[in-house]
C-alpha cells in the first residue's frame, strides 16, 4: 500500500518530470538543445507510476520519449541529464546524444536502440535469465501504441506467454504514433491481440499515477508468482507533438482539450490536497532542484569533439543491471528495503 510519503514522492516525481520538460522545450528554442526535444506532457503518471512499483533489481528496458519519469525513479543526476541534452561533457551519453538514447545499467535502466520496438525482446530475454537462474526479479519493458505493429512486439507476446516469463509490458495508449491515428494503426486494439498470445491484459486510466502504481504492483507479484506476464494498457494522451518540432495541427483540438482536464498532475495534486496531504511547496522545490541543475550544465563545457570515436565499440566487462541501488532511488518503500 502506499503510504503519505510514497504519495508526495509520486506527485513530486510527476511535478518533476513537467518541469525538466517545460525547462528542456524553452531551451530548446533558445538553440541551448540540440536536434530535438522530446516530452511526455501528460503521460507522466505511466512512467512514474511503473517505475516506483518495481524493486531496484527489477530492469526498467527502454524509457522512451515519453518516460523521463522512470530515470528520475531511479535516481538519474539532475545536473548530468540537462547536460546530457545540451551536448555538454557528463557521465550519461558524454555528449553524444540530444534527448533520450540512454541508460544506466547500475540503476537498472536499459537504454533504448532506436528501432521500435526493440527493447521488447530484450526486455522479455532478461525475463528468461531470471526464470532460468531462479531470481526474484520482473523486467518491464515501455512501448506506444504505434510499436505494436511491429514484428518484435508480436516475437515478445508469444514467447513471453509460451514460457510464463516474468516481464511487465507497459503500452502507453497514447492514441497517436507521430501523426497516425489509431484508426490508421491497427483494426485489434493491442489488448485484444496480447490475450490472443495468452498473455494476460488489463486496461486502466493511464492518467491516474496511482491506477499505473496498483497494476504494475500487481503484474509483478505475478510474475514473481510464476503467473506469467502482463500487458498493461495505459489509455492517455500524447499533450505536445512529437517532438518540439512537430505542431502536431493534425490533432483535434476539442479532444485535446478534454484530455487537457484530465492531466495527471493536476487531478493527483487536488485528490491529495482533498486528503489533508501536505504538497503546496513540491513545485517551488522542484523550481529550485531543476533551475540549480541548468546553472550547473550550462557551467559545464561542450564535449570534446576529437573523443566522439571514443567507445564506439563496447569494450570490457558491462556492469551488472541494477546491483547498485542508489541512495537516491526512491521507488516504493516496501520494495527499497
Ligand atoms: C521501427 C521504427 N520505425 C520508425 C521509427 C521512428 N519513430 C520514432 S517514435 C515513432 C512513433 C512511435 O509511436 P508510438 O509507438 O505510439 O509511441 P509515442 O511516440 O506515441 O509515444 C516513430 C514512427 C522508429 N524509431 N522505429
Ligand atoms: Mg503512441
Amino acid at each position: 500500500m502506499l503510504h503519505e510519503e510514497d504519495r508526495i514522492a509520486l506527485l513530486r516525481h510527476m511535478v518533476l518530470m513537467r518541469t525538466i520538460e517545460e525547462q528542456g522545450i524553452s531551451l530548446y528554442k533558445k538553440g541551448k538543445i540540440p536536434g530535438s526535444f522530446y516530452d511526455g506532457r501528460g503521460q507522466e503518471a505511466i512512467s512514474v507510476g511503473a517505475t516506483f512499483a518495481l524493486s531496484p533489481q527489477d530492469p526498467v528496458c527502454s524509457p522512451l520519449i515519453r518516460d523521463l519519469g522512470a530515470h528520475l525513479v531511479r535516481g538519474v543526476d539532475l545536473a548530468d541529464l540537462f547536460r546530457h541534452y545540451m551536448g555538454r561533457e557528463n557521465p550519461i551519453s558524454k555528449g553524444r546524444e540530444g534527448n533520450i538514447h540512454f541508460g544506466d545499467r547500475r540503476l537498472g535502466v536499459v537504454g533504448p536502440v532506436s528501432m521500435l520496438p526493440d527493447m521488447m525482446v530484450v526486455a522479455t530475454g532478461l525475463a528468461m535469465a531470471f526464470q532460468m537462474r531462479d531470481e526474484r526479479r520482473c523486467s518491464l519493458s515501455f512501448f506506444g501504441d504505434g510499436a505494436t505493429s511491429r514484428g518484435d512486439w508480436h516475437e515478445a507476446m508469444n514467447w513471453a506467454a509460451v514460457e510464463r516469463l516474468p516481464v511487465v509490458f507497459m503500452l502507453e495508449d497514447n492514441q497517436l504514433a507521430y501523426s497516425t491515428s489509431q484508426e490508421r494503426q491497427f483494426a485489434v486494439h493491442p489488448v485484444v491481440r496480447a490475450e490472443a498470445y495468452g498473455v494476460h491484459a488489463v486496461a486502466i486510466d493511464g492518467n491516474d499515477v496511482e491506477a499505473v502504481f496498483a497494476a504494475t504492483h500487481e503484474a509483478r507479484a505475478r510474475a514473481l508468482r510464476g503467473d506469467g506476464p502482463t500487458l498493461i494498457s495505459a489509455t492517455t494522451m500524447r499533450m505536445h507533438g512529437h517532438g518540439a518540432h512537430d505542431d502536431a495541427r493534425y490533432v483535434d483540438a476539442e479532444l485535446l482539450a478534454a484530455w487537457g482536464a484530465r492531466d495527471p498532475i493536476a487531478g493527483y495534486t487536488a485528490r491529495l490536497e482533498a486528503a489533508g496531504v501536505a504538497v503546496a511547496e513540491v513545485q517551488a522545490e522542484v523550481d529550485a532542484a531543476v533551475a540549480a541543475a541548468i546553472e550547473a550544465a550550462l557551467a559545464t563545457p561542450m564535449a570534446d569533439p576529437a573523443t566522439a570515436l571514443d567507445g564506439v565499440f563496447a569494450t570490457g566487462e558491462a556492469a551488472p543491471i541494477g546491483t547498485a541501488a542508489p541512495a537516491a532511488w526512491s521507488g516504493h518503500r516496501e520494495l527499497v528495503a
